[in-house]
């Protein structure tokens, strides 16, 4: 039997949730055209009021917001609540090695763990459920937005955050860990270690699990339910947004549900701008109609998907986005972290030892992403004894370790060793593919 954490909100009728999001976007509109500068600007660019906007059908009409203007804004110039109705801010990289802050209000946050808590019920918990959550906690949105979520389900949430994977294997065994969050390579090394420990999954109580914050293929999912003995979900979200659950799929596994009396989702060609087809690949674009601290209307989220509003076994009337295909940008997500190739050259520019050639390898190893950096020195450096560069190659680790908050590898190379390109400079292998 399906079971739903808001069945009336979830199997809404879709012409009534046509009706609900039309009323909450125009609240949304009229609330970021009152109180915050940069929408303003923008409405009163087009010549629009918030007036104009009538249904969801004019949302079409409205102005994108982009990780730049949130970038522009920095931290707080987007928010559209007085800094003390503020109770939560979370963070997460941006392009120039600037954060993209977000914050919320006690309501936004309930909200949060209203959508959190449906997407624990769409993966089967129930209030007698144990939720492990190895998302990490602090300003990433992954520990805390499925930690409140298993809360208000009333599940007993297991605060286990991020690192030492026996102990939380232990842990998973000892305390009965019956539902598991954390991203899907993640979930795959610990099933790997469950291994080696000489476990089988029959020595846990696993029944399912909310991967996410980082793309995964069906066959990674197919290998993540057979090594843990669990059906494995797919869970989207980003910091702007909300943070984890803005969708996931249910148990048909056959597109991610869009919460969409929260979210408006809409694909556009990421060229134009224009709406594609349903169906269609595009980049993906919400717009936020039940949030106060932080709206967004337009969103690019550089996230290639399509949305299907087809009807779904599982009886929910919330349109199902695709797994997310790919960025438009060159957002690397190493560990469930955003990395951007233009944090790790301001830190290499800001040394100022090397040359500006680099390289960013990953590669995915047990199971665990690895960043190793590549870089070369110049003939100068080179003829200067080892000791220099391994203490230069020490430096620009951690480094890099500070900015980005994970661990990576430096090698620094010979002049003239890597690769030159006549077009736009290849910086990333990616060998996770
Ligand atoms: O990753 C929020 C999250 C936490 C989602 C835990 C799910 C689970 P950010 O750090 O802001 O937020 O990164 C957002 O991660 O634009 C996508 O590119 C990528 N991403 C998130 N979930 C998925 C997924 C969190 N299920 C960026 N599949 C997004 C593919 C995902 N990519």
């Amino acid at each position: 039997m399906e079971r739903y954490w808001n069945a009336a909100m979830e199997k809404m009728p879709r012409e009534q949730l046509r009706d609900l999001q039309s009323d909450r976007l125009k609240a949304a509109v009229n609330r970021v055209y009152t109180n915050v500068e940069h929408y303003r600007n923008k409405m009163q660019e087009k010549g629009m009021l918030p007036g104009d906007i009538k249904s969801v059908d004019d949302l079409r009409h409205l102005p994108f917001t982009t990780k730049l203007d949130l970038r522009d804004t920095y931290p707080f110039g987007m928010f559209a609540s007085p800094m003390h109705e503020i109770v939560r801010i979370h963070a997460s990289s941006g392009t120039t090695g600037k954060q993209t802050v977000v914050g919320y209000t006690n309501r936004d946050i309930d909200v949060w763990a209203e959508c959190m808590a449906r997407c624990l019920v769409m993966a089967g918990a129930t209030k007698e459920s144990r939720v492990q959550v190895c998302y990490g906690y602090g300003l990433f949105t992954g520990g805390l937005g499925a930690h409140y979520g298993a809360e208000k389900l009333g599940a007993v949430t297991i605060p286990a955050s991020t690192g030492n994977t026996q102990r939380q294997i232990t842990m998973m065994k000892d305390f009965g860990t019956t539902v598991l969050c954390c991203t899907p390579s993640y979930a795959m090394y610990l099933g790997e270690t469950i291994k080696d420990m000489g476990y089988t999954p029959d020595d846990f109580k696993l029944q399912a699990g909310c991967f996410g914050a980082e793309p995964w293929s069906e066959n990674m999912r197919n290998e993540i339910e057979a090594a843990l003995g669990l059906k494995a979900h797919d869970i989207y979200g980003l910091s702007e947004i909300m943070g984890p659950s803005v969708s996931q799929d249910c148990r048909y596994q056959n597109g991610l549900h869009v919460w969409e009396d929260c979210y408006i989702i809409e694909i556009v060609d990421p060229d134009t701008g224009e709406l594609v087809p349903e169906g269609q690949n595009g980049e993906m674009v919400f717009t936020t109609i039940n949030k106060e601290g932080f709206p967004l209307i337009r969103y690019r989220t550089r996230d290639i998907g399509s949305v299907t509003y087809e009807k779904c076994e599982c009886g929910r009337t919330h349109a199902r986005m695709s797994k997310p295909q790919g960025r438009t940008d060159d957002m690397l997500i190493i560990r469930g972290v955003n990395v951007f190739p233009s944090q790790i050259e301001s830190v290499l520019l800001a040394i100022g030892e090397t040359t500006p050639n680099y390289q960013i390898i990953v590669e995915r190893i047990n199971n665990l992403d690895l960043m190793t950096v590549e870089i070369e020195i110049s003939e100068a450096m080179f003829a200067d004894a080892v000791r220099g560069l391994e203490s230069l190659e020490k430096k620009i680790v951690s480094q890099i370790e500070s900015v980005l908050g994970i661990s990576c590898k430096v090698r620094l190379v010979e002049p003239k060793t890597i690769a030159r390109s006549e077009g736009k400079a290849k910086r990333v292998i990616d060998k996770r593919q």
